[in-house]
């Protein structure tokens, strides 16, 4: 049996904060199937009414767009949709669904995709590397980018690796009106989504391909992502807007990535949000709008924290380089682990910034630990242990300071989309006229 949740601070040596949820029995409790069988389960729900007012603090993540609460887990199905339709209107852009017609091969050693979607085609490519223990078919992680991520952990851990090259989808140094890359061979230069959102479509498309491939060699059902810094932003975005990603694992993220937009803006030393936005195209163009404005930001990254929800979680930060804005990493990571908790996953999530090594991007002992358990709980489903958030008290945001809303007890079942009808009184029957 699982035992309650044991929320205990440990005040353990040195600068760190750290809170464990544990339960007793590990390995015996039973482990959901989190992941979704489809890109975006809200398909349906209907879009966003209007614009939330500004707002100083982080916007309540249960609050719908008519400002009424959701009240049940089953209503944060479509409450996600609308706080996906929010971030991609100002923080990243379109990422259109799922093209007319994807194909591609899956073989021990590289996937190929091939898309085509109005009138237009692009194709791309990433290696595959096996992982060194485990049997066919493999789980495997998609790292975006070449450096940071500890691809020997993961595949000692039986995942396999997707290398993933995300400037063939969506280059760097190309100005806005000229984007370039598979994403934007297909829906035009001038798209004014963001390279972070073409990246995640490209994975999504790998995605694809593995699926309709008959999972001889890889699972579509056990993918994860990582990826730092700049393929940390990509990593997020990559776990955010595709449900059918058990674990997302950004690493060092900074502005962008998983901090929280509002708490970037007053970060000393953090990337301005106006720096992450004129670097390179990451975000969507109509961010520009919301650079010396974040409070008018209908969503803000502690929701797209929640997006990942309940699906596993694992965030790595670095609290000795100012740029990273781990404070606001952490306020972001708390802020969603509410959604985790309100659903009943507040064991699915890690938050972990209390690392020694300040080297941006640096292989971490730390993290060996946690990868390899996040791996076996989400991805090859053996093993169970509870998340935790170690945050460095070099960098330990306030989530109090930050939210005017409380987190709600949702229930098990639907919320009724109509109100009990009250019945008049039954009244005797009178006699016959
Ligand atoms: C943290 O990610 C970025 C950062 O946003 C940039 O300002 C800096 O130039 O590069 C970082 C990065 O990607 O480093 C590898």
């Amino acid at each position: 049996t699982v035992v309650g949740l044991a929320v205990a601070a440990l005040a353990s040596a040195g600068a760190v904060s750290t809170v464990a949820r544990t339960t007793s029995a590990e390995a015996a409790a039973p482990v959901n199937v989190l992941a979704a069988a489809v890109e975006d389960e809200g398909a349906d729900c209907p879009l966003p009414s209007g614009t939330p007012a500004s707002n100083s603090r982080l916007p309540d993540p249960f609050r719908k767009s008519n400002g009424t609460r959701i009240t049940s887990k089953a209503d944060w199905r479509c409450l996600r949709a609308e706080t996906k339709e929010y971030a991609e209107r100002t923080i990243y852009g379109q990422k259109p669904a799922k093209p007319a017609t994807v194909t591609g091969t899956v073989s021990n050693s590289n996937i190929t995709v091939n898309v085509s979607d109005q009138g237009r085609s692009a194709g791309f490519s990433a290696s595959v590397q096996l992982p060194t223990t485990g049997s066919a078919p493999y789980p495997a992680v998609f790292v975006v980018g070449g450096f940071g991520a500890d691809t020997a952990t993961i595949r000692a851990a039986g995942a396999a690796v997707i290398n993933y090259d995300p400037l063939a989808v969506g280059r760097e140094g190309t100005p806005r009106n000229n984007k370039q890359g598979a994403f934007y061979s297909i829906y035009g230069a001038s798209n004014s989504t963001g390279i972070l959102m073409a990246w995640a479509w490209g994975v999504s498309r790998l995605i694809d391909v593995i699926e309709q491939s008959g999972g001889s060699i890889l699972r579509a059902d056990a993918t994860g992502v990582t990826g730092c810094s700049r393929y940390g932003k990509g990593a997020f975005a990559v776990g955010v807007f595709d449900q059918r990603i058990a674990l997302t694992m950004p690493i060092e993220s900074g502005t962008a990535g998983v901090p929280a937009l509002r708490s970037v803006a007053q970060e000393g030393g953090a990337q301005p949000l106006s720096s992450a936005y004129g670097e390179q195209p990451w975000l969507g163009d109509a961010f520009s709008s919301y650079t010396g404005n974040p409070n008018g930001l209908p969503v803000d990254m502690h929701q797209m924290v929640g997006m990942v929800a309940p699906r596993g979680l694992f965030i790595m930060e670095n609290p000795h380089v100012d740029w990273l804005g781990a404070t606001s990493g952490s306020v972001a990571a708390l802020g969603g682990a509410e959604v985790y908790k309100a659903l009943g996953a507040g064991d699915n999530i890690t938050y972990w910034s209390d690392v020694a090594d300040g080297t941006h991007c640096a292989s971490r002992s730390e993290w060996r630990t946690p990868l390899q358990q996040n791996i076996q709980k989400f991805l090859l489903k053996t093993g169970n242990t509870a998340g935790t958030f170690r945050i460095s008290s070099r960098k330990a945001g306030n989530l109090s300071q930050w939210r005017d809303w409380q987190t709600p007890t949702l229930t098990d079942g639907p919320t009724p989309t109509t109100p009990p009808t009250t019945r008049p009184p039954t009244t005797p029957p009178t006699g016959t006229p």
